[in-house]
């Protein structure tokens, strides 16, 4: 449908609706609010408000559903597959403001929170209280729950914790019409028709808006045990992967890093780690618990693996300030990779047995094409992050021929029993190769779903399909 530009009276409707000081509609301010962590891809809003009430967001919504003004939902745009752009113009919804931890209940462990508020603050006040939200994207020090919620994330734990779907409950959401909702129950289980709380995780704001958030809580390990693994080949490293599970063990994390990954990390953020000739790739393999004996079994057991993939050496992090240290190397791992280089990423996942097969497709369909890649990621959940890297590639490449790689590196996912991502979500660079794995009519019922709470395709018009 035609979507209508954002009047004079419509702003100062805005403007009556949250407050002067929370609208922007200057070209320079609007800057911020006109980019993600996607690429170098920039789209500016006709205006941003910033709303810290669910009424107010209610009101705001009401008024574009009503005029067709497209509507783009913001958390601290730090998403990878340009979810926060607003592709069609109109207006950012910037959720930067809901940005209270509202409770924290210990009788249930559950929290209820806004989406504004950053993951890591979020995960200190529940540490403060002995209790663990898993939940970390390697971006933890600057997301936000709700987009986390909005993109279904991830991170490092999600091996042995699961990602953000198994610790939301409930979320109250404003909908296109301004109707406020709750999409299920604070309770742990959940048998009382479809499940709209699911429906939303992951939904990369097409439905509707975010305002409140119940998560579970889960009682905090006390003890871990950390070491990183060198390998010969990428392909050893990931066979060793599912080895590892075979040996009884669910570690908290099992993350893969190439070489090259670990090199720019060193180079450019001065990280202390002395890279050995030979090696080509690296396992950070963590294991948490209460027990120390149990710990210690589990890292016998993984040393036993690694010993039998031919892993070259194994560093056994001795101190917390070594720990930091090696999670940090891969935690930035991303930032540093694509502050050195124009990338495209991909967050290919697969069953994770199929990761040998995966890494060595993704070489060899660099050599194809001409490209080099850098990969890292979840290697436990089979969810590899591939950064496609510029270099020498000429714009024409970069722009044309390169799209022939990607749709191979997808195509090849696919052939595995992967899908197109993992955690980072589809959003806007993502959403041409859908119909590579899911057919018209899979399609058409996301089409449909979005339908029943939008039917004027206002919620972040253009992303997903
Ligand atoms: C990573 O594993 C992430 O490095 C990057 O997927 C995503 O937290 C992020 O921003
Ligand atoms: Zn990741």
């Amino acid at each position: 449908m035609p979507y209508q530009q954002i009047t004079l009276e419509i702003l100062a409707a805005f403007k009556a609706i949250v407050g002067d000081a929370n609208v922007i509609a200057n070209h320079d301010d609007l800057e911020r609010y006109s980019h993600d962590e996607t690429e170098d891809l920039r789209y500016y809003p006709e205006v941003v408000t910033k709303p810290n009430m669910p009424q107010q967001v209610a009101e705001l919504l009401k008024l574009c559903n009503i005029n067709s003004i497209p509507v783009t939902p913001r958390g601290a745009g730090t998403g990878l597959s340009g979810g926060a752009l607003p592709i069609m113009g109109g207006l950012v919804i910037s959720m930067e403001r809901f940005n209270q931890i509202i409770n924290i209940d210990e009788a249930n462990l559950q929290a209820t929170v806004e989406p504004g508020v950053v993951t890591e603050t979020f995960m200190n006040a529940v540490a403060e209280k002995g209790l663990l939200y898993p939940v970390d994207p390697a971006s933890k020090g600057s997301c936000f729950i709700g987009g986390n919620v909005s993109h279904g994330s991830g991170g490092p734990r999600v091996v042995k914790y699961g990602t953000i779907r198994e610790y939301v409950l409930n979320l109250e959401v404003v909908l296109p019409n301004g109707e406020i909702i709750w999409t299920g129950a604070n309770t742990l289980k959940y048998a009382s028709g479809y499940n709209l709380t699911q429906l939303f995780i992951g939904s990369e704001g097409t439905l509707g808006i975010v305002t409140k958030i119940v998560t579970k809580l889960i009682p905090a390990p006390t003890i871990d045990a950390l070491l990183m693994a060198s390998f010969a080949t990428n392909e050893t490293a990931c066979a060793a992967v599912s080895a590892i599970f075979r040996a009884g063990i669910i570690p908290s994390a099992l993350e893969f890093m190439e070489r090259r990954g670990v090199e720019w990390v060193i180079e450019h953020d001065g990280i202390n780690f002395t890279l050995q000739n030979g090696i080509e790739a690296f396992l950070l393999i963590e294991v948490d618990g209460t027990n120390q004996d149990v710990i210690f079994d589990a890292c016998e057991k993984i040393n036993a693996v690694l010993e039998a993939y031919n892993c070259k050496d194994v560093l056994f992090a001795d101190t917390a300030a070594q720990k930091d240290e090696l999670w940090k190397l891969r935690r930035i791992m991303g930032v540093s990779v694509k502050s050195n280089s124009v990338y495209k990423e991909e967050d290919t996942v697969v069953p994770r047995a199929a990761l040998p097969q995966l890494i060595k497709g993704i070489k060899e369909i660099g050599l194809k094409y001409g490209f080099e890649s850098v990969c890292y990621g979840h290697a436990g959940d089979g969810n590899l992050h591939v950064n496609i890297i510029k270099g020498e590639m000429s714009d024409a490449d970069w722009h044309h021929k390169l799209k022939d790689g990607i749709r191979e590196i997808f195509e090849l996912t696919i052939k595995l029993g992967g899908t197109l991502s993992g955690e980072h979500g589809i959003g806007l660079v993502q959403k041409e190769f859908m119909p590579l794995k899911y057919s018209e009519l899979h399609l058409n019922l996301m089409r449909g779903i979005k339908a029943v709470f939008d039917p004027n395709g206002i919620m972040n018009p253009g992303k997903i399909f």
